[in-house]
């Protein structure tokens, strides 16, 4: 087998290449290739510095991720950048691309690193419930100090050639061709005596003292973004080991950390949902070379928030939409919610002006269906009711040209009654997104049994182009997310009436990961959403609160009552409700402990899951990971719905299904689920 990596060598210069597409990983063979470069330039006494690049779209975005959990093969990444950082010859990094993770590594082990303008360079371990174990939790804080490494390693995001240089991470920002740059840099490097060496450098450490001043005033800083995770914690005890540690010690504790990481089920898990997001994307029966439809021009119905917050994604997408509208003072206050989330932006520092503007001279309103004819791609999204959603389609059968997409924003309705009222069923399909939908990742596309494969193959397409992680769902009640949040929360309104407080609930959901519990759910949504507005018919708790004025968060009060800051405290008055309706009901008051409120809030999603898997409304179980990850808030360190179930075991999900069976006959076992546990399998 020919390597991946070759070397040239221009006269006094060894330049090693690697090309390993797509993204240059750092496999098993890279790392073999890499080796017998550095030995080759560390030999060759013509060689007066070596350059490391890569072919291809990027440097390397890190170690093979396809490796993780697999028997070792030498050489091992750390090994091998001591190697390279031990040669007597300067050695200079070419970054273009993506410099990620063990990437990253390969460039901190050499003396100089230099990257074009469109260059990104960062240590996303912590993503994949990782560290930098390549010395890179010992390199990096060496090179731009303390404050920096906690920043890049805790969060795992990117920075720019630019703030790379700016930060000391980068030596020179280079324009031009890059090979040659890197020649020249080398040449110029060259006949210096000295050369920084990331490992041995302490001029940037901080002492210990200011270092744990720094970690404290992180971790109160950050402590809320990354509860739960195991990860921040390990690359914050490695960076202080830097501080505290000769390098030899120091990656000592790194590979201590990163094995523990790397072996537990955090790290299982969020890998598992780097390949899932990835996989998501690909529909089984519709192949890659699918023709797709240009989309050059966007069509919305409704100006609403949902309305707004899909328009919103196309426009920053530099994508035009033409927004209808029944009146135009809709038109005007939905182009003023939009003008100002973008203002909004602006201020957050997260667009220009000038990019603002220009999203917003994109966006045309009108009241005229006929403005939506050259339309490639029309989203309604108005009221929930079937009725309306048809006679919206039948307008839009009627102006919009033939061969455009024609979608619902719909979170239950069946798309196949809405496709039928058209005469172009090929052509619809459900677009879901989730509120606000300017911000949410997650898009639910949902394929009606006559949607084309060129309409499903440009909407995943699409998604990408304006950043949302897309999930095919079948029609179905609630396709994939809201049919599984409904046993999650009958199972709540039940527990509550046979004796479970709403915030103890609301705690156990909390300390499982979600941002907050059902209860909290409801009171920031909203109780009066779908509620009847008579406040003399009270026949459920529900009525009652909303007819008392306990509405939620934006009247001060529902399940919880809430202080001026939103902060909410139990409330005697709903207790003293629940327990009338109960009684009422004839539901006796029980101590019910957290694990009964897990078995029926959550055993039973990963039924409903399974049930969705057996009837093929979904395509796999890691797409139910990615939907409730991006869609509601499920602990990312668990892996989704599915994954959690299968590292929890399956056979412990049957029994304690099948202990509460008498109080939950609504949910019957999924058959898929019970064959899993019985022979020992997994979703995943
Ligand atoms: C690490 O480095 C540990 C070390 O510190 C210590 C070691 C001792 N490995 O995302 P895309 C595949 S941990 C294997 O669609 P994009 C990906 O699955 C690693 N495969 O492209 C996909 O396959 P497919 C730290 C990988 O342009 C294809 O490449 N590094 C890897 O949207 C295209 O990917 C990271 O965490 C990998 N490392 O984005 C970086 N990376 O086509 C992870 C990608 O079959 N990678 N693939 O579905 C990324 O963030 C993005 O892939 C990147 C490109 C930004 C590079």
């Amino acid at each position: 087998m020919t390597s991946p990596v070759r070397t040239e060598l221009h006269e006094d210069v060894l330049v090693i290449i690697s090309d390993n597409p797509p993204v240059n990983a750092l496999s098993a063979a890279v790392r073999q290739g890499l080796q017998a470069g550095i030995r080759e330039g560390a030999e060759n006494d013509a060689v007066k510095a070596i350059v490391v690049r890569c072919d291809g779209r990027t440097f390397h975005a890190g170690a093979d991720i396809t490796e993780f959990g697999k028997p070792p093969q030498q050489p091992g990444l750390p090994e091998l950048l001591d190697e390279l950082e031990k040669v007597a010859k300067p050695t200079i990094a070419a970054i273009h691309g993506t410099a990620l993770g063990g990437g990253l590594e390969v460039t901190l082990a050499c003396n100089y690193r230099i990257a074009v303008p469109s260059a990104k360079l960062g240590v996303p371990e912590v993503k994949l419930g990782l560290l930098p174990g390549a010395g890179g939790t010992q390199r990096l804080p060496r090179i731009v100090g303390v404050e920096q490494a906690l920043q890049m390693a805790v969060f795992g995001n990117p920075v720019s050639a630019g703030a790379a240089e700016k930060s000391g991470l980068v030596d020179k920002v280079v324009e031009g061709d890059l090979a040659d740059a890197a020649i020249a840099f080398a040449r110029e490097v060259a006949s210096k005596d000295d050369h920084p060496v990331s490992s041995t450098r302490n001029d940037m450490l901080p002492n210990l003292a200011e270092a744990d001043r720094i970690l404290e005033e992180f971790k109160q800083k950050n402590g809320r973004k990354i509860r739960g995770f195991d990860a921040p914690a390990a690359n914050m005890r490695c960076i202080r080991a830097a501080v505290e540690l000769p390098y030899e010690e120091g990656v000592k504790i790194e590979r201590e950390e990163f094995m523990k990481l790397m072996t537990g089920d955090q790290s299982k898990a969020q890998r598992h949902l780097f390949f899932a997001e990835r996989q998501a994307a690909k529909i089984d029966d519709v192949p890659a070379d699918t023709p797709l439809i240009d989309i050059q021009k966007v069509g919305i119905i409704g100006a609403g928030t949902m309305g707004g917050g899909i328009a919103m994604n196309f426009l920053s997408a530099g994508i035009p939409v033409t927004t209808v509208e029944m009146r135009q003072e809709a038109l005007e206050r939905g182009r003023g919610v939009v003008g100002k989330n973008y203002q909004g932006n602006v201020k957050g520092g997260r667009m220009t002006e000038a990019q603002a503007k220009g999203a917003m001279d994109l966006w045309t309103g009108t009241l005229d269906y006929a403005d939506l004819a050259d339309c490639d791609l029309v989203i309604e999204a108005v009221f929930e009711n079937m009725d309306v959603k048809k006679e919206v389609f039948q307008k839009l059968d009627q102006h919009v040209k033939q061969g455009a997409i024609l979608a619902s924003n719909t979170s239950y309705l069946d798309i196949d009654e809405i496709a039928a009222a058209t005469g172009r069923p090929e052509f619809v399909v459900g677009t879901h997104f989730f509120s606000p939908a300017n911000i949410m990742k997650l898009l639910e596309v949902v394929r009606g049994e006559k949607t084309s494969k060129s309409v499903l193959a440009t909407v995943m397409k699409l998604a990408k182009k304006i950043g949302k992680v897309a999930v095919v769902a079948g029609v179905c009640d609630g396709f994939i997310g809201n049919r599984m949040l409904k046993p999650r929360q009958v199972e709540a309104n039940k527990l509550i009436m046979e004796g479970a407080k709403p915030w103890d609930i609301d705690r156990v959901f909390v300390e499982f990961g979600f941002p907050m519990g059902p209860f909290q759910m409801s009171d920031l949504a909203g109780l009066d959403i779908g509620w009847h507005r008579d406040e003399n018919r009270v026949e459920t708790l529900r009525d009652e609160l909303c007819a008392k004025g306990r509405w939620g968060q934006k009247t001060g009060k529902g399940f919880y009552d809430y202080d001026e800051n939103r902060r909410g405290s139990p409330s005697d008055e709903v207790e003293a409700m629940i327990a009338k309706w109960a009684e009422k009901e004839g539901k006796e008051q029980r101590h019910i402990s957290d694990e009964e409120i897990r078995e029926r809030c959550l055993y039973t999603m990963v039924n409903e899951g399974a049930r969705i898997l057996e009837e093929g409304m979904a395509q796999r179980a890691s797409d139910i990971d990615v939907v409730w990850i991006y869609g509601y808030g499920w602990p990312r360190y668990t892996g989704g719905p599915m994954m959690w179930a299968d590292l929890t075991g399956l056979d412990k999900i049957v029994a304690g299904l099948e202990k509460h069976a008498a109080e939950m006959p609504e949910w019957p076992m999924s058959s898929l689920l019970k064959e899993k546990a019985a022979s020992g399998g997994t979703f995943n």
